[in-house]
């Protein structure tokens, strides 16, 4: 049977396809990966996990005019098979095959050399004042997960960027996971939730007393925790974004492929 991923040689390919269709080319996207790995070997656990965020970027942004850095690189599997290197996938990490790790001279689509966690930040916060100077026009967006987040180069790509209150997207990867379990202050305080017998409480009653209103009242509890989920994340991971001076949005679903494009799609044309 034909794929998807049969009619995708590059983002203006992708770009073709209609939004509804992108979750099944994901799914592809993964089936290729572990088929490709399970023989190469490689990065399998990261990079499965951004497939649905290389789709969305790559559907919103204009690559590879837009820049798009990640972090460390080994998650980039599936941002490699959609910008012209599917049958080249099948060589990663070999001699004379393609690096397992986004490398500029091996594509116009990888922005930055990485290999090294903690980079995404700092060095997309570089293009951004080289891209100003020159007076372009271009998005930057720097992808970083969780873990890399608390190595001292990406709070000093983050102190700059809110100094220099410069137009730079960055995209929190946040899946609870560095190499292994993480642990430390920064991840306790990014997965804090708000808890405590007054919260309890009051939740309950406010479900209680949506769910006694008829016909829509399950409506109104889906909306009164998803309302509770953002103000949650405002209060804590947001608070320690907004505060260093960018605009936060979300948490939202990693996976969720059309909430990632409509949010990526604000994050690139704020109002
Ligand atoms: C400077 C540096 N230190 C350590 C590492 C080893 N390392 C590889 S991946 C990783 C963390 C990955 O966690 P995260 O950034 O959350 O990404 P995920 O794999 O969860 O998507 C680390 C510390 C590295 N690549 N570079």
């Amino acid at each position: 049977m034909s794929k998807l991923l049969d009619t995708i040689n590059n983002p203006d390919d992708l770009k073709k396809l209609p939004a509804e269709k992108l979750p099944a080319l994901a799914h592809e996207i993964r089936e290729e990966i572990v088929n490709g790995i399970s023989k190469t070997g490689g990065h399998l656990a990261s990079s499965l996990g951004a497939v649905d965020i290389a789709v969305a970027i790559h559907y919103v942004f204009n690559t590879p005019d837009d820049k798009v850095v990640w972090d460390v690189g080994h998650q980039a599997y599936a941002h490699k098979i959609l910008t012209e290197r599917r049958e080249a996938f099948k060589t990663i990490r070999q001699l004379g095959g393609i690096s397992g790790f986004p490398k500029p001279s091996e594509s116009i689509y990888d922005a930055f050399g990485v290999g090294h966690s903690s980079t995404s930040i700092s060095a997309a916060m570089g293009m951004v004042v080289a891209r100003d100077l020159n007076h372009e026009n271009y998005n930057v967006i720097a992808i970083i997960g969780d873990g890399s987040l608390t190595a001292g180069l990406a709070f000093e790509g983050l102190n700059q960027a809110g100094h220099l209150k410069k137009d730079i997207i960055v995209v929190l990867n946040d899946n609870e996971m560095s190499i292994s379990q993480n642990v430390g202050a920064l991840s306790s305080f990014l997965s804090r939730k708000i808890t405590g017998r007054l919260a309890t409480r009051l939740k309950k009653e406010a479900e209680g007393f949506f769910i006694s209103i008829p016909r829509i009242g399950s409506r109104l509890v889906s909306f009164a925790k998803r309302a509770e989920d953002s103000l949650i994340a405002l209060l804590t991971s947001g608070m320690l974004f907004e505060g260093l001076g960018f605009h936060y949005i979300g948490p939202i679903d990693g996976h969720d492929i059309e909430e990632l494009i409509s949010t990526l799609s604000d994050a690139k044309d704020p109002d």
